[in-house]
């Protein structure tokens, strides 16, 4: 059954239309600086890029403003930004997805969730809060700034997805309780690395090329798993010789994709178990991960 979203997550939702809108007209806009390098290395090891500075700004501003946000974490940052030590529910953000795409005149997106504090309002916040399983999350979603401003999110086992109208100004229903197809249309994977898989990831990517699946990979999550979820397919981030425990950001990354896959009636595993069940031991903990159709049986997943 449909589950409405209630009165405080439309609040939330409703900036974070503002800011989809926001930042689609200064990604279109290219200031001549937007993907210069700003030399600053994000808590993952990743070059920052001002686009992702100016995104992180404008989703912290615009958060701001509503007080039930107790706090922000952010890929960006190594801690969590407090803004309402009594606010009620925790945002995690990946201000830019796919920051060093722009430069190319690529896609990239924005991710989100939300998590309620576990924490009593007048305690201080701690892990308990911020460092919550992915089952958590009470609500995920993405903006996708591709050929057109897209909007995905979901609550519970009910996903939608919305494009912006340039005429009607507004975000339009295009998708009502979205379902992914179990077809295997596409597989997305940076193949470069095959020489660095285990033999099970090898072994995967022999059986797609024997049944000429075709390869797409477009270097912005958001992109990729946006055409998975279209179409029907499969994104695997696994683990390499030299990053065992994969690129992916558990709690920015993975978890918000895998809650919106799981509620598109997908799959999210990291090889062993559910995303939706690790237990985060830290904020920007990586995994390996494999999320798109249900294709576990058949392949073992
Ligand atoms: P980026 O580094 O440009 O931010 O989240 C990280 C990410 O992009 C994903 O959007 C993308 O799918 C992946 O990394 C690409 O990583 P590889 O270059 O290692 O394939």
């Amino acid at each position: 059954m449909k589950k409405s979203l209630n009165d405080e997550v439309e609040i939330i939702l409703k900036k974070i239309k503002e800011i989809g809108i926001n930042l689609q007209k200064v990604i279109y806009n290219i200031p001549s600086d937007i993907n210069e390098n700003t030399k600053i290395i994000n808590p993952t090891g990743d070059i920052t890029f001002n686009i992702d500075l100016i995104a992180q700004k404008e989703i912290t501003t615009k958060m701001s403003q509503i007080p039930q946000i107790a706090a922000i974490i952010s890929e960006e940052e190594l801690k969590p930004i407090i803004l309402n030590k009594k606010g009620k529910y925790i945002l995690t953000i990946d201000p830019i997805d796919g920051s060093s795409n722009v430069e190319y005149n690529g896609s990239c997106g924005t991710i989100f969730s939300l998590y309620k504090r576990k924490s009593q309002k007048d305690q201080e916040l701690s892990d308990k809060d911020y460092l919550q399983k992915g089952k958590d999350q009470i609500f995920a979603g993405y903006i996708f700034y591709g050929s057109s401003l897209v909007l995905v999110y979901a609550i519970e086992k009910n996903m939608e997805i919305f494009q912006y109208n340039y005429e009607k100004k507004m975000f339009i229903k295009i998708h009502e309780n979205f379902k992914i197809k179990n077809n295997l249309k596409y597989y997305c994977i940076n193949e470069g690395y095959s020489n660095h898989f285990n033999d099970k990831v090898k072994n995967l990517l022999q059986n797609f090329k024997k049944e000429n699946i075709s390869l797409r990979y477009s270097g912005a999550l958001i992109a990729d798993i946006h055409r998975i979820l279209i179409s029907g397919g499969i994104f695997l981030y696994p683990s390499t010789t030299n990053k065992q425990e994969g690129k992916l950001r558990l709690m920015f990354e993975n978890n918000p994709l895998a809650y919106i896959m799981k509620a598109a009636g997908g799959i999210a595993t990291d090889g062993n178990i559910d995303v939706l069940e690790i237990s985060p031991k830290s904020l920007h903990q990586t995994t390996p991960i494999f999320i798109g159709s249900n294709i576990s049986q058949k392949y073992n997943l």
